[in-house]
């Protein structure tokens, strides 16, 4: 099971990333290098607060929906999921689908993705698990089955396509028409428009772990890049922007101050901020037609009762 290398991301790119992005007028870090190892747990420790409601509604959704969703993908599929996959809502899914030939995650940090497909390979003998490394933002190929497939399905849960900006997740359908040919379908999840409060309070938890999940940023910054960010003179901010339906997350330096980067300067004023993600939410029927621009039909949808979170199976 040795997986396919794709264009994952070295240092020196994180660097090249870190120095263009602070050198804008509007500073920004790409929310990608929030997911390291630190990262990633406090993202699972965000899933559990009580006000982030995404992920237990999405997954409350796939669950009491796993067969209608499975009948819509089809049988002899081979899925493709963006992202890495290690979660309760791949399993729910790989358990309703009919005989899936195999099962193709797409993940940027290679160790959590090798370590998932093993587990996911003892689970689910029958499937061939053949995980991609890759940097799904760019184009990849998929790779070789042993087993003839019918079709292929992308799946892209967690309402990460919101962290793009409309012309960024143009882009990415495109790359998913292109990868998926005839009779393809992408399952993926989004969240929805609601009322403002419910959306910001999710963003800024009581127990500050959207903050510290944030602010690892700079700590990963100071560890891998030389860095040396004061923790304590950055704060996190999330709002919600309701012209362009998104939550803006933030990080506000605390005042003027200078930062040094593997030997190159970046001076902040106090209250500029360092754009870190958007989190952009959509209505059902305004990200249907947005995916029609890219050849993708809505063919069926499911909810929760709330209308808090929504899963679209779209065809091309
Ligand atoms: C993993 C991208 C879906 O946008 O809600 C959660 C990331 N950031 N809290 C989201 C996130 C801060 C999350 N996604």
């Amino acid at each position: 099971m040795n997986p396919s290398i794709g264009t994952a991301t070295p240092v020196d790119a994180f660097l090249l990333d870190v120095q263009s992005g602070l050198s804008k007028s509007q500073k920004t870090l790409s929310c990608k290098y929030l997911y390291d190892q630190r990262g990633s747990e406090l993202f699972d420790k965000i899933c559990e607060t009580d006000e982030y409601y995404p992920t237990r509604t999405e997954l409350q959704i796939m669950e009491r929906n796993a067969d209608s969703i499975a009948d819509q993908i089809g049988s002899r599929v081979m899925l493709v999921e963006y992202g890495s996959g290690s979660s309760i809502k791949t399993r729910v899914l790989l358990d309703a689908l009919d005989t899936p030939v195999a099962y193709v995650p797409v993940d940027i940090s290679e160790d959590h993705l090798l370590r998932t497909a093993k587990g996911l390979q003892t689970a689910y003998p029958e499937t061939e698990i053949l995980p991609v490394v890759a940097d799904f933002t760019q184009p990849f190929s998929l790779p070789q089955s042993n087993q003839d497939y019918s079709h292929v399905a992308i799946y892209f849960p967690g309402s990460t396509i919101g962290n793009f900006t409309p012309e960024a997740a143009g882009e990415l359908l495109q790359f998913m028409s292109s990868i998926l040919g005839p009779q393809g379908g992408l399952l993926i999840g989004i969240d929805l428009q609601k009322e403002v409060s419910v959306i910001e309070s999710a963003y800024n938890d009581q127990a500050g772990i959207t903050s510290d999940f944030n602010l690892n940023l700079l700590s990963r910054i100071n560890s891998e890049l030389d860095g040396d960010f004061r923790l304590d003179e950055f704060k996190h901010q999330a709002v919600y922007n309701s012209d362009q339906h998104r939550i803006e997350i933030s990080i506000v330096s605390q005042r003027d101050q200078q930062v040094r980067i593997g030997g190159t300067t970046f001076s902040f004023r106090k209250g500029e901020t360092i754009r870190t993600e958007y989190s952009h939410k959509y209505t059902i029927d305004g990200f249907a037609e947005f995916a029609s621009q890219y050849g993708f039909a809505l063919h069926k949808h499911w909810t929760d009762s709330r209308d808090y979170f929504g899963v679209l199976h779209l065809v091309l």
